[in-house]
């Protein structure tokens, strides 16, 4: 076929794509960034074996120790690029206020002069000695309805190799897209061109930042990072901000629908010993234990209990013909946080992790392994850490040092996990049962509270607030109000998602459908010593029991002034050792801890109070009296 040649530039084209628009579009991105070459990646096996020799013969990438890690490589990324970074994070609306306050904004002309078209525009040249690789990607089943498109063009390898794990990547998803399909593009480029004969580093990446979305567009362009989030842009730049505002511009207009939900939420199937099978869509923050969660092995006292994985970080959430609300994973494997993760906090994910991984900023032992902290009660006598520098038990003590970064990461496809849903991949989705929201709160936020309403269960996701992270840079450990956990991820104005997601219920209501109820949950808070009070991970399982029980009408519980909440006997605590104090200390209310907290959600408020659904504050102001009541 015709090799369209662009400025002395051959695109490469393989026969089988058919697409003009996306031709062309390559072809002006290849100019615009002055690309070396064009590489189409395919998806296979053969080109994913290949890509990650490359990264090997790159520096990029250490193959693991194939009889203890089969199939596995380890990146250490730049010591300066190892999280989102949100302050360079913008939604570029034409008008501010459709970003919301709670967003970066710039003018989408104005950022695009900085980016595109200006005289030392961003991308101009930034692609200069290296390839383009077209990466074309399904968010969700592909060629299910609900699913959609995006093509993204990097010039990281990482990033394609990654992608193929984390998405449907590769030729079936041109195939779909034939010769007219609708694709979000998404452009990224790591910042760092190549001078001719200039040798390449490890990681490049560039010290400016941009991650850049156009809603009205539903354009994506990412400048000088090749981290997570940043870089796989079918994430949370796709499959959150621009997908949120794919599903409220779905219930604009006059067709009376209610749209659809893209949220920051972990998807979970539990069967009981009778073989009845509900579904749970949780929302928590970045690192606060979403995988974990969706992969929870219930105790020993739970025997014939099963909990399944749908998803562990994303759920695109539709209205069906019957009124529930069914929800799918766009993704299709994990980008988790390794800290922390070890056979007892989580077993299903030590057993996805076994073969067939690319680990991010975890340190490599002498035998060829990965470690991090927490991996295991006794750490190796030496390893590599995160920086390629020495590390043990004893310099670690001096130091603080730690052998993984604290946001180290492992991609693993979706496919490795024991625990994997049946329906994981089914177009139609899963019905929902509930949701839950999640923050992690050292004080204050009791363990459960049931809503008693959409409105109310609306009400505790818009002020949920949780201590950061390293998920993202900045300081760690501050509370911070994160709606919905959705804060770092919101592509439209904060109050009209509130709306957004009260008109959904309403319209749902209205038509009869029974809605899922509303929980909040706190595994997070700490005794007097300090230490977590709630042992978590599979003990999870006793609160996610009371749930179903208060699905089903037949749990207990208590009504209070946020919702309703068990007392101690309403949870089975058969197999643990958890006193009525400990209990206490994890659900009590305290007054002053509360007032303070009411001051925050009317800080929340006053920021958000452009397009601020009246129903939020009213039920605040019926929290408050009853705290004054019966709190004091
Ligand atoms: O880097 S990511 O944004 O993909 C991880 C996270 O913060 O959840
Ligand atoms: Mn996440």
């Amino acid at each position: 076929m015709n090799q369209p040649v662009m400025q002395g530039l051959n695109l490469n084209l393989p026969s089988y794509v058919q697409h003009p628009r996306l031709i062309a579009w390559v072809a002006e991105i290849a100019a615009l960034t002055g690309a070396a070459s064009v590489y189409w990646c395919d998806g296979s096996t053969e080109e994913y074996q290949r890509l990650c020799e490359q990264l090997v013969r790159a520096g990029t990438f250490k193959k693991l120790n194939p009889e203890l890690r089969p199939g596995s490589f380890l990146a250490n990324s730049d010591p300066s690029d190892v999280a989102r970074v949100e302050d360079r994070t913008f939604i570029c609306t034409p008008q501010k206020e459709d970003a919301g306050p709670t967003n970066n904004w710039m003018a989408p002309a104005e950022m695009r002069t900085l980016l595109q078209t200006g005289d030392n525009a961003l991308f101009k040249g930034s692609m200069r000695g290296r390839t383009l690789y077209v990466v074309p990607f399904s968010m969700g089943p592909l060629g299910s309805p609900i699913a959609h498109i995006g093509v993204e063009l990097s010039d990281s390898p990482y990033v394609a190799v990654n992608m193929r794990l984390m998405t449907r990547m590769g030729r079936a998803v041109l195939d779909v897209l034939g010769s007219d399909g609708e694709f979000v593009p998404c452009v990224h480029t790591v910042g760092a061109p190549l001078q001719p004969g200039q040798a390449d580093v490890p990681w490049p990446c560039n010290k400016t930042k941009y991650i850049v979305h156009y809603p009205e567009t539903r354009e994506i362009w990412s400048y000088g990072s090749g981290y997570g989030g940043n870089a796989l842009l079918g994430k949370k730049c796709f499959a959150l901000r621009i997908a949120s505002t794919m599903g409220r511009q779905a219930a604009e207009g006059p067709s009376g629908s209610p749209g659809w939900l893209a949220e920051h939420m972990l998807v979970l199937g539990v069967e009981n010993p009778q073989g009845k099978k509900y579904h749970v869509a949780a929302a928590f923050p970045s690192a606060c234990g979403k995988t974990n969660f969706a992969m929870l092995i219930p105790p020993k006292a739970f025997a014939g209990w099963k909990v399944t994985t749908i998803g562990d970080d994303i759920a695109w959430i539709k209205p069906g013909a019957d009124g529930r609300l069914y929800a799918i994973n766009p993704e299709a494997g994990y980008f988790g946080v390794a800290p922390g993760t070890n056979a007892h906090t989580n077993p299903n994910c030590m057993a996805s992790l076994e073969r067939d991984v690319i680990f991010t900023n975890v340190a490599l032992t002498d035998d060829g392994d990965v470690w991090w902290e927490g991996m295991t009660d006794t750490p190796p006598a030496h390893c590599i850490d995160w920086q390629g520098k020495d590390w043990t038990p004893a310099i670690a003590k001096e130091t603080g040092a730690k052998a993984a970064h604290p946001n180290a990461r492992f991609t693993v496809a979706a496919t490795n996990n024991p625990a994997l849903d049946a329906n994981w991949d089914n177009p139609a989705g899963v019905p929902l049962d509930a949701f839950i929201f999640g923050g992690r709160r050292s004080t204050t936020v009791p363990l459960v509270t049931e809503a008693r309403d959409w409105t109310e269960g609306v009400y505790m996701a818009a002020t949920m607030g949780s201590e950061t992270t390293a998920a993202a840079a900045g300081q760690q450990g501050v509370v911070r109000r994160d709606p919905f956990a959705m804060l770092p991820f919101m592509g439209y104005n904060m109050s009209d998602y509130f709306q957004h997601w009260l008109d959904l219920g309403a319209k749902l209501a209205a038509s009869g459908a029974t809605l899922p109820k509303i929980y909040c949950v706190n595994w997070f808070r700490k005794g007097d010593d300090g230490k977590f009070v709630w042992p978590g991970y599979g003990e999870n399982m006793r609160v996610l029991k009371w749930m179903l029980d208060r699905i089903e009408g037949t749990g207990g519980g208590e009504e209070h002034v946020f919702g309703v909440t068990p007392n101690y006997g309403d949870l089975n605590w058969a197999g643990l050792d958890f006193s009525a104090a400990q209990f206490d200390t994890v659900t009590r209310i305290d007054a002053a801890e509360w007032h303070a907290e009411m001051k925050l959600h009317d800080e929340l408020f006053t920021q958000l109070a452009h397009h601020l659904p009246a129903a939020l504050p009213a039920v605040k102001a019926r929290i408050a009296q009853r705290l004054q009541k019966e709190v004091g």
